[in-house]
């Protein structure tokens, strides 16, 4: 499959369907002398561009509306422009991302524009008691808008396992939980406040169960785990969390009657694609429903110059995803 977009390296993919056109809100890859680490220092994009299509069969072709928001132009940030995520409410678009800030700990911003292609302009603070990265907004059927968001190693969500305002330094890098007994730990997320630029309570931790105990998924578990890249959706009345698995590169996904969870296991998404990193969203279009994501195919496998792309996903008659068109 081609890649969507090829003017720039993309990554992360965040898609809206805003004013009856697909809105694209990925990471800008680019070429950097850092060294490659687990802890995804080489990762170091500086800026933002929105992206938007009217077609995904055939797709494209694809708008490049240009640069929307820049490390220059954000007050608190110090470096690393990681995944955003876009989301409208009354006559607003909203764009979250995680950067580091002054002090190198990952925090989560938001910027504000009137139009889906931005321009942004970014709060001056990043959103009070936020941290770690990957924020994916959802806003439910009744307006309620939730911040989901985590990932571990380089993410340093496994820095605040004494709860939301304790970051033990010690945790830094590539590490998380491990062992007989240890619980993965579980994406993050909150309510949005009605103006969207604050959590409107306190964080809190989602449980993705394995369906076989009824348990918390275990630490060791790295094929089903919560890694990175959280992406809410709702189908049929059910609350569909995907996420990455990080090491083991599986996209899977985890089903809940509630935007808090608890979520169930449900299986993967995508298998392991060329490069390291795999993160994607799920959004329905014309009635038909598209999983964009991103390999390394462009930049023949560098994990840091990614591509973004699309493919239909299905579902059976019990609500699974499913990448075939069932019979
Ligand atoms: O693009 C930087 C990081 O790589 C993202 O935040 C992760 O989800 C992974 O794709």
């Amino acid at each position: 499959m081609a890649p969507l977009i090829t003017n720039i390296y993309t990554a992360d993919p965040s898609a809206h369907v805003f004013e009856g056109k697909v809105y694209i809100y990925p990471s800008h890859d680019r070429e950097t002398d850092i060294q490659f680490n687990d802890n995804g220092d080489q990762y170091d994009m500086a800026d933002y561009h929105v992206f938007s299509t009217d077609s995904l069969d055939p797709a494209g072709p694809v708008v490049d509306h240009g640069v929307v928001l820049k490390t220059e132009d954000i007050p608190w940030v110090s470096k690393q422009l990681w995944a955003p995520d876009a989301a409208y409410k009354d006559g607003k678009y909203y764009l979250y991302f995680p950067a580091r800030d002054k002090d190198g700990i990952f925090r989560i911003g938001v910027a504000v524009g009137d139009r889906p292609e931005g321009p942004f302009t970014p709060d001056p603070e990043p959103i009070k008691g936020s941290y770690s990265i990957d924020p994916a907004t959802f806003v439910d059927d009744d307006g309620q808008a939730y911040l989901y968001f985590g990932g571990l190693w380089g993410g340093q969500l496994q820095c605040y396992q004494g709860g939301n305002d304790v970051f033990d330094a010690a945790w830094q890098g590539p590490k998380e939980p491990s062992g007989q007994g240890a619980c993965a730990l579980g994406p993050r997320v909150a309510k949005l406040t009605d103006d969207m630029r604050q959590f409107a309570h306190e964080v809190r931790e989602m449980a993705i169960l394995a369906p076989e105990t009824g348990e918390l998924i275990a630490a060791d578990d790295h094929d089903r785990r919560f890694f990175e890249a959280a992406w809410m959706h709702k189908y049929n009345g059910k609350y569909y969390f995907s996420y990455s698995t990080g090491d083991t590169h599986y996209l899977c996904y985890a089903v809940g009657d509630s935007p808090y969870g608890p979520f169930t296991y449900g299986g993967r998404i995508l298998e392991p694609v060329l490069g390291w990193t795999t993160h994607h969203s799920i959004v329905e279009f014309n009635g038909r429903w598209w999983l964009f994501h991103h390999d390394c195919e462009l930049s023949n496998g560098v994990d840091h110059l990614r591509s973004v792309k699309v493919k239909e996903i299905f579902y059976d008659k019990d609500g699974k995803i499913v990448t075939e068109k069932p019979e």
